[in-house]
């Protein structure tokens, strides 16, 4: 049925159109001046994997000092609805203490390590990878599981935040 074939074509090609090439933004730079949108600190003066993620009706992306602290901020209700995506850095490409721009990695295509024994600006940080073989070789040597974007949810969150007995996570948190 080779009609067929092209009208599903032109309608997968119509919804690409519509929500990534128009809506993706490239993810931005993070300087030594950009301060973290949920606890206001520096966020190149830390280590670890760091997020940005853009929200509705903004055209710059709200920048975060550790994936634990973005992700807190994107499972509020509030901006849950608000998210049109999100970056992580692939630490299966760039060092942990000085995480580079160029590997940012759409957040929700990342394998993430949790419960590893690595420290990020607040404690326990997840572990974004785009590689799962690299997740399994992060987890051998520092310990933790590997999930999916779709398994976090703010009761996991709120176990690796009470894990280093951190009142950050309570702070409120809106746009
Ligand atoms: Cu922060």
């Amino acid at each position: 049925m080779p009609t067929l074939a092209l009208i599903a074509l032109l309608l997968l090609t119509g919804c690409n159109n519509a929500t990534d090439s128009a809506e993706r933004m490239p993810p931005q730079p993070i300087s030594g001046d950009d301060i973290c949108h949920v606890c206001g600190m520096f966020i190149t003066e830390f280590e670890g994997p760091k997020g940005q993620a853009f929200m509705e009706r903004h055209s710059d992306a709200r920048k975060f000092c550790s994936t634990l602290e973005m992700f807190v901020f994107l499972q509020q209700p509030e901006n849950q609805t608000q998210l049109r995506h999100a970056y992580v850095h692939d630490v299966g490409v760039t060092p942990w203490e000085t995480p580079k721009d160029d590997a940012f990695i759409p957040a929700a295509e990342a394998w993430y390590v949790v419960g590893h024994d690595r420290r990020g600006s607040m404690g326990h940080t997840l572990a974004p990878f785009s590689s799962h073989e690299r997740a399994e070789q992060f987890a051998e040597v520092h310990g933790g599981e590997i999930i999916a974007y779709d398994d976090i949810d703010l009761e996991l969150l709120a176990q690796l935040g009470r894990h280093e007995g951190s009142g950050h996570a309570a702070h409120s948190m809106t746009q």
